[in-house]
């Protein structure tokens, strides 16, 4: 059994981890989370009041981070800016947060001696022509776009660097975009599924032909966990579950599912520096440490997504005419 440090638990994805963890594991959990606007403690609710701790704080906070450090087995560090049109408006949060915030972790890690694992995006390599046959692998150089994925590549980057010069036991993984409950309404599933549930109708960026590499967040969990046990530090392992899909494609789906015509959506401002298409090569990960995905169906994993947002308006609602207040104001 271990203690493990969870960084942004509070949040789509980190908490998703927090509950696969609990479920499948003997391991105590503590949670560090600042509960920023993409926050949301409710989604920690239900777990084991023995095995599970929750700390408001910041990841940027030294004596917060050293004093939880000092108490774990291990760190596997979520939190982070994360939303792409956030990074474009006003990007100093992603520079403090993503950068500072893991320089922060670094530090304690490497002063108390922990294992860490870093969580990352494959947006750090940049983007992909639609007509390339090439993937992101872990060799691939980076190239990052926006001041968020630049932020992450960053933040890579300093791991990469505490491992080699100061022996710190890190790995690292580049996760495609994630689906699922419990992911704020900013985002491109959940944005259009409530859109629809609203009666709005949903927003394209600029033609739709931009893809995406979809897995779901209960894969992303497992992955995480099997670095977390099996990998060898100081490397990096690329996840992903061969889902690309381009966002035309995606919002048609969703209308259809939802019993809406399939064209009943609008094409909006684009977003500046849009990345055309993401795509992993997780070889590596199946091969050496024999993970593999269980979503292999988009259509039904997104038919359960959409039957979560329906049943759980309580849960997204009061974000949600702020993000759409936030998207009219840029056209989108
Ligand atoms: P999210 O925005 O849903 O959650 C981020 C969490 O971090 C929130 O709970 C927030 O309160 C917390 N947080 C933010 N700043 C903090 C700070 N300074 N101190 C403490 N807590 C803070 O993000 P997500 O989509 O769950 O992404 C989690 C991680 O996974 C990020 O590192 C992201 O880069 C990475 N990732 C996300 C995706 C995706 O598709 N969403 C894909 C690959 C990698
Ligand atoms: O309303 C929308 N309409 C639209 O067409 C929104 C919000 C998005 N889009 C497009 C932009 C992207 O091509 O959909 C695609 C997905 O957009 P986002 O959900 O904003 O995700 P993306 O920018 O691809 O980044 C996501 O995956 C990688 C996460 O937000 C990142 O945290 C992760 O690192």
């Amino acid at each position: 059994m271990s203690h493990l440090l969870v960084t942004g638990g509070a949040g789509f994805i980190g908490s998703n981890f927090v509950h696969h963890v609990l479920a499948t594991t003997d391991h105590t959990v503590t949670v560090l989370d600042a509960l920023t606007y993409a926050g949301n403690r409710a989604s920690l609710d239900g777990l084991p009041a023995d095995r599970f701790t929750f700390v408001k704080g910041d990841i940027t906070d030294v004596a917060v981070v050293d004093a939880l450090v000092k108490d774990a087995d291990a760190v596997v560090h979520y939190a982070a800016e994360s939303h792409n049109d956030n990074s474009l408006d006003n990007p100093f949060p992603f520079v403090h947060t993503n950068l500072i915030g893991t320089y922060t972790l670094l530090e304690a890690v490497r002063k108390h001696g922990k294992r860490y694992h870093h969580i990352s995006t494959d947006e750090v390599y940049g983007d992909l022509e639609l007509d390339d046959p090439a993937k992101f692998t872990e060799t691939t150089p980076y190239n990052p776009s926006s001041p968020y994925s630049s932020t992450k590549a960053g933040s890579d980057l300093l791991v990469r660097a505490w491992v080699r010069s100061f022996g710190v036991q890190a790995t690292i993984s580049n996760c495609s975009n994630n689906y699922g409950p419990y992911q704020h309404v900013e985002k491109f599933i959940p944005r259009q599924i409530t859109n629809v549930i609203r009666g709005i109708r949903p927003k394209l960026y600029g033609a739709g032909e931009n893809v995406r590499d979809w897995i779901h967040a209960d894969d992303h969990s497992s992955a995480v966990l099997t670095i977390l046990e099996k990998g060898t530090i100081g490397e990096t392992y690329l996840i992903g579950a061969d889902g690309e899909k381009n966002n035309k494609d995606v919002v048609e789906l969703i209308l259809t599912l939802m019993g809406q015509p399939a064209d009943a959506y609008d094409h909006v401002t684009d977003r500046p520096g849009h990345d055309m298409r993401y795509a992993i090569d997780s070889t590596r990960l199946r091969t050496e440490l024999g993970w593999a995905p269980s979503f292999q169906d988009f259509e039904s994993g997104m038919k359960a997504t959409i039957d979560w947002y329906r049943a759980h308006e309580a849960w997204w609602a009061p974000a949600k005419d702020k993000t759409e207040a936030f998207y009219a104001s840029k056209g989108q």
